[in-house]
């Protein structure tokens, strides 16, 4: 499972408190190397950085962004947001050797999709794929469904890898309506069934927006998701229960021969105490 780490982004409140924001603003270099460090450390393989919230300063923050998390970090960034000029400068102070960029996201929509095209084949980025377009986001899951294969064939007839495409289902609060969790499972699997070399990733945290006992909801559609071939998941790495369930669904998915992840992490005391 290819972890995401989501934590470095402005929206991010903690106690109502837009902490993330705040330490961006001031250019806090330790605050945010300390939730690269602790992210890392706690098994995310991408650190998504995310400035959305800053609009007019958000190229000039992702591009600060990006060089702090390379001081702190030894992992690849998702580059999260549409905006070309922030994508441009961010991409631009990017140093490969990190790994290969992912960018978060593109989308079917005429003018994204020509804006951020170029950035992934120029940097031959990982890129995620949301499932949506000029007329927005279907709630109607084969229309959905739809839209995210034609922007896999589009990406892929433009020469993107198909191991290169992360297709998004586009995840909504449980709260908007009882169905929206099947019918984003449903999806999840058919794009597997057409694409077996698709990826198929999430925002996980959004399933639970506006509900209580937040955890409870993220954990339970993870594993629901992963079960209909979920590969990726942007998500909170420093919820040690929920890492500990996707090494243990993993295993239970035959997607960890011998246990052997499942048991290293288990030695490694990742299972301490739950
Ligand atoms: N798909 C793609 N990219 C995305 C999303 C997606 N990027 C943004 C978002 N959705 C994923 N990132 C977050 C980050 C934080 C939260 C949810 C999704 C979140 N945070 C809690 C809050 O703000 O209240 C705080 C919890 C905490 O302590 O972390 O809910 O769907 N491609």
């Amino acid at each position: 499972m290819l972890i995401v780490g989501e934590r470095i982004n402005t929206s991010r409140k903690v106690k109502g408190e837009p902490v993330v924001e705040r330490a961006v603003v001031n250019r806090d270099a330790d605050y945010i190397k300390d939730l690269a460090v602790k992210q890392f450390e706690a098994g995310a393989t991408y650190i998504d950085i995310n400035a959305g919230t800053l609009t007019s300063g958000e190229p000039e923050a992702l591009e600060w962004l990006t060089k702090v998390v390379m001081e702190a970090v030894d992992a690849p960034i998702s580059f999260d947001t549409p905006n070309p000029a922030a994508l441009a400068r961010a991409l631009k102070a990017y140093d490969p050797s990190k790994g290969q960029p992912m960018i978060n996201s593109i989308t079917a929509e005429s003018e994204r999709y020509s804006n951020v095209l170029p950035f992934v084949l120029d940097y031959k980025a990982k890129v995620i794929a949301l499932a949506m377009d000029d007329s927005g986001i279907q709630q109607d899951p084969a229309k959905r469904l739809a839209v995210a294969k034609n922007l896999v064939e589009k990406l892929s007839d433009a020469g993107v890898p198909m191991d290169d495409i992360y297709v998004d289902p586009l995840t909504f609060p449980i709260g908007t309506g009882s169905d929206v969790a099947v019918a984003m499972l449903d999806i999840i699997e058919k794009i597997k069934a057409e694409y077996p070399e698709v990826h198929v990733i999430a925002g996980l945290s959004n399933i639970s927006h506006g509900m209580p006992a937040r955890k409870l909801l993220n954990q339970a559609m993870t594993v629901l998701a992963m079960g209909r071939g979920l590969d990726a998941g942007i998500l909170d790495p420093n919820d040690r229960y929920l890492m500990a369930l996707i090494y243990a669904t993993e295993a239970l998915l035959g997607r960890d021969e011998y246990c052997m992840n499942y048991i290293t992490k288990s030695r490694e005391g990742a299972f301490e105490g739950l």
